[in-house]
């Protein structure tokens, strides 16, 4: 009697642990757990999301203007570009259409490269991305400056292809993808929010996939 108790109340114990992931090392089951935010699947292959628009950029035509609140406005053309610290940056690509995609690798220069170039003023809270194709979207001066965000021309070893966004986009993976402007053209550095593409559209201002911050 006694014994069967004990066995139904450890039973039941067992079985929350095994809810709750208990015991596991962190290196086995519970990072799958932990990487995929809320309601997202896990896709392999890299789907083509934007406005239908592919704007076709050559290298050499292409201009990087960097204006705004800043010490050092400048327009970085593809030299400029490549002459900077070249960083690589692995990270997982989160869509707020639910499919996400791990271990992308990116090569570029880092935004914290590009802050330390140009120095915005200390009234600066908000970063403004423009595009080629009319694109724009708009973050907060920390989302932008972190030291996972990357401007990349190039995805798992090769240039990115027009199609996901070459020769140059934004990378910022801690929100959702819509965030990361392809064909970037222009950063403005403000001294208040402008609302882009999307978020005047009813997607909510910061986009944190582990918030499920789809929609406003
Ligand atoms: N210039 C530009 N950037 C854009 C978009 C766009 O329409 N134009 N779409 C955004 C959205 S909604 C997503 S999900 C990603 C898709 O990038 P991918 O096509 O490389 O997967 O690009 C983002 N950046
Ligand atoms: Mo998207």
């Amino acid at each position: 009697m006694r014994i069967a108790a004990e066995d139904t109340k450890l039973t039941k114990t067992k079985s929350r642990w095994a809810e709750v992931g208990k015991f596991l090392t962190g290196q086995t089951s519970r990072p799958e757990d932990d990487r995929l935010p809320p309601g997202q699947h896990l896709v392999k292959n890299w789907p083509v999301l934007d406005l239908g628009q592919t704007p076709n950029i050559a290298p050499q035509n292409w201009r990087l203007d960097i204006t705004g609140a800043v010490e050092f406005p400048t327009s970085w053309t593809w030299n400029d570009l490549m002459s900077a610290p070249q960083t690589s940056k692995v990270s997982d690509i989160h869509c707020v259409t639910t499919w996400s995609r791990y271990d992308n690798h990116w090569d570029g220069v880092t935004t914290h490269d590009l802050l330390d170039a140009v120095r915005p003023l200390p009234e600066v809270t908000h970063v403004l991305l423009t595009s080629n194709d009319g694109y724009t979207t708009n973050l907060a001066l920390a989302d932008f400056a972190s030291p996972e965000a990357i401007i990349a021309h190039s995805w798992e070893g090769e240039r990115l292809t027009l199609e996901h966004g070459g020769p140059v986009r934004l990378v910022v993976p801690h929100l959702y993808f819509w965030k990361s402007a392809k064909w970037l053209r222009k950063i403005e550095f403000a001294t208040a929010d402008h609302p882009g593409f999307w978020e005047v559209r009813g997607y909510h201002n910061h986009a944190d996939p582990w918030l499920e911050e789809r929609y406003s």
